[in-house]
């Protein structure tokens, strides 16, 4: 398991939180994902046999946002 943290712009309330912690956890891999919209940082828990960070920075912009790092 290994955890990667991605800043995401944009997010501006719970319901961004909600659509991004549940796009990451749709994806193949992913263990668990914290969002903080404080912080604008999601912190992902993945199996890196299964997924690559590329591929939670896409889950990111499919649910609608940018990622900064
Ligand atoms: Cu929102």
């Amino acid at each position: 398991m290994t955890t990667e943290i991605i800043s995401v712009k944009g997010m501006s309330c719970m319901g961004c939180v909600n659509k991004v912690k549940t796009g990451l956890e749709n994806t193949a891999g992913v263990e668990g994902a914290e969002v903080s919209l404080e912080q604008k940082q999601v912190t992902v828990q993945y199996d890196e046999t299964k997924t690559r960070p590329d591929q939670l920075k896409d889950a990111i912009r499919k649910a609608g946002y940018e990622v900064m790092s």
